[in-house]
């Protein structure tokens, strides 16, 4: 998958890309981020990217011109590629939307700063706006990383065991199951005993328990969106 990413601060993905399962998704060629510094793309002999909001109040916005000519620049010919805006007015990204992108071969990332976009960049570009959660960050580039995190894990042969994606929280609309590692016993704390037990039909079933009474706890949405809830 590629993912291109605009932004005015390309310098804050590196940690993030040259560590762990990105950076082994990028070794196996599975995963190939191209970032883009907005700013390049100004007009303006000051490099200027932001400008006042028409109307008053607080804040700077994303001019129009550097954010479009970038898009435009990056993207090319290609029509398949999917132009994504991160934005707190966007659609709640899930899991559902992370196997989604998943299947993408590429994605344009836009990250935006200051207090948003100028309306006509939207108008021009049409782009799917997705939001990480219903609160506002300094920048896009944050909801950047988490999405491309959560949709790599998913690509093929990112994960050394294919199970491990699909046997994730929320894959099956429920909080993960209790787990345990060794020791058997660690400051008087026991591993259940079921686990220990080697029947394989009771762990799957106490397993399946435990995810339903700790999803009822604490995301009882997630059971209620179902419309099983009881
Ligand atoms: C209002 C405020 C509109 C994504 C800020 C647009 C981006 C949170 C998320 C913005 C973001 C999220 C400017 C800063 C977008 C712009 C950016 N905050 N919840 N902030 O995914």
């Amino acid at each position: 998958m590629v993912v291109d990413v605009l932004t005015l601060f390309p310098g804050m993905f590196e940690g993030v890309l040259t560590e762990s399962i990105l950076k082994i998704a990028h070794e196996k060629g599975v995963l190939d981020v191209r970032l883009h510094n907005i700013r390049d793309y100004t007009n303006d002999k000051h490099r200027k990217v932001d400008d006042r909001p028409y109307g008053g109040g607080p804040g700077m916005l994303m001019t129009p011109q550097p954010v479009i000519d970038a898009v435009e620049a990056v993207r090319g010919d290609d029509q398949e590629a999917e132009l994504i805006f991160l934005s707190p007015q966007g659609q709640v990204f899930d899991q559902k939307i992370a196997n989604e992108l998943a299947g993408i071969k590429r994605l344009i990332l836009v990250c935006g700063r200051y207090e948003g976009f100028d309306e006509r960049i939207l108008l021009a570009l049409k782009p799917r706006e997705i939001s990480v959660g219903d609160y506002v960050m300094t920048g896009g580039e944050i909801p950047a990383m988490a999405i491309i995190d959560a949709v790599t894990r998913l690509l093929p042969n990112v994960l050394g065991d294919p199970e491990s994606a699909s046997n994730d929280s929320f894959q099956n609309d429920l909080l993960d199951f209790p787990q345990y590692t060794r020791p058997p016993e660690y400051r008087g704390l026991k591993v259940p005993d079921v686990l220990l037990s080697g029947n394989h039909q009771e762990i799957s079933r106490w397993r399946n328990e435990q995810a339903i009474i700790r999803t009822r706890q604490t995301r009882a949405d997630l059971l209620n969106n179902k419309g099983d809830s009881t």
